[in-house]
């Protein structure tokens, strides 16, 4: 049953960090209104001496005139009391790229093949999400195992997002960065 209140949603308990980290190819993903990453999805994560979480992600957009590139991102996490639950600070590697701080919420992950993230942007007034992203990540460049999708199908449920991803296709556009 889900109600759709961010406040409500669940993450993935005892969310281990270290497990995280490495490759993770984006298999489809929930837009945010405006301009976002298109396709070609891959981001790696990192934890620093010291324990912070880091990142970098890069896929294409298209920006100002329609013109065509591979957005290289760099994004650093801010621990809270949830271990599933950090706020993300992030930018380009080129200014006329996006800078942000969002929320950046593991959902679900068994660390070896899923991952389901999750932000919420805006929430409305009536507590359910009005703009937000979210990521179905792979350890496999070529998706999701078929006994997984059950279980990604189910969150995106949980999520209120069902019916509202696009999956995202690797043409390589990116490999050469
Ligand atoms: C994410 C994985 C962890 C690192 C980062 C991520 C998000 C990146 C964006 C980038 C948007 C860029 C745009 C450029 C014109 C969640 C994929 C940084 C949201 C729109």
């Amino acid at each position: 049953a889900q109600d759709c209140q961010v406040a409500n949603i669940k993450v993935k308990e005892n969310f281990d960090r270290n497990r995280y980290t490495g490759t993770w190819y984006a298999v489809a993903k929930k837009d945010p209104v405006g301009l976002f990453l298109l396709d070609n999805v891959v981001a790696q994560f990192k934890v620093e001496e010291g324990g912070k979480m880091t990142a970098t992600a890069h896929g294409r957009v298209i920006i100002l005139n329609n013109w065509e590139m591979c957005a290289n991102m760099f994004g650093t996490f801010e621990d809270t009391p949830d271990p599933a639950k950090f706020k993300m600070r992030y930018w380009g590697a080129a200014s006329y790229l996006q800078t942000g701080y969002d929320d950046h919420w593991v959902i679900d992950a068994d660390h070896d093949n899923y991952a389901i993230h999750y932000s919420c942007r805006e929430i409305d007034t009536d507590g359910t999400c009005l703009d937000g992203y979210s990521f179905i990540f792979s350890r496999h460049s070529t998706g999701l195992r078929p006994e997984d999708q059950r279980i990604v199908t189910q969150k995106k449920q949980e999520l209120c997002f069902l019916g509202k991803y696009r999956r995202v296709t690797h043409t390589g556009f990116c490999e050469s960065s």
